[in-house]
């Protein structure tokens, strides 16, 4: 079972869109820096910077990255086709995004 660390109106929710193409079994915490709560307080002690999306993996990794976690995602299950088509592109666009728009 993945576990989601994210909250509504937020990055996480591409997170979601991801998970539920990969088919897979997964439950979201309720978590944020800016939402007070046990599912928060869960996150700093394993993501000290508090920032969602922050998924587990069934096997205990603790992944962060938005990039990372759709890559990690289209790679292990192929059929979610998340990672479909012009492979080396889809990850210039994901690392794009990162780089230039998320922290501005
Ligand atoms: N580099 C991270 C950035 C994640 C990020 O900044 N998430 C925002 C919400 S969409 C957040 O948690 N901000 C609160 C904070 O940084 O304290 C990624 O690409 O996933």
């Amino acid at each position: 079972m993945y576990t989601l660390y994210g909250i509504d109106e937020s990055g996480s929710c591409m997170i979601e869109i991801a998970l539920q193409r990969c088919a897979v079994p997964w439950r979201r915490v309720d978590a944020a820096s800016w939402a007070e709560g046990e599912g928060s307080d869960e996150l700093a002690r394993i993501n000290p910077l508090k920032q969602v999306p922050t998924l587990v993996t069934p096997n205990g990794q603790v992944l962060t990255e938005s990039a990372a976690i759709l890559i990690h995602l289209g790679l292990e299950y192929p059929a979610s086709d998340l990672l479909a088509g012009n492979r080396a592109q889809i990850i210039r666009g994901l690392v794009y995004i990162a780089a230039n728009c998320y922290s501005a």
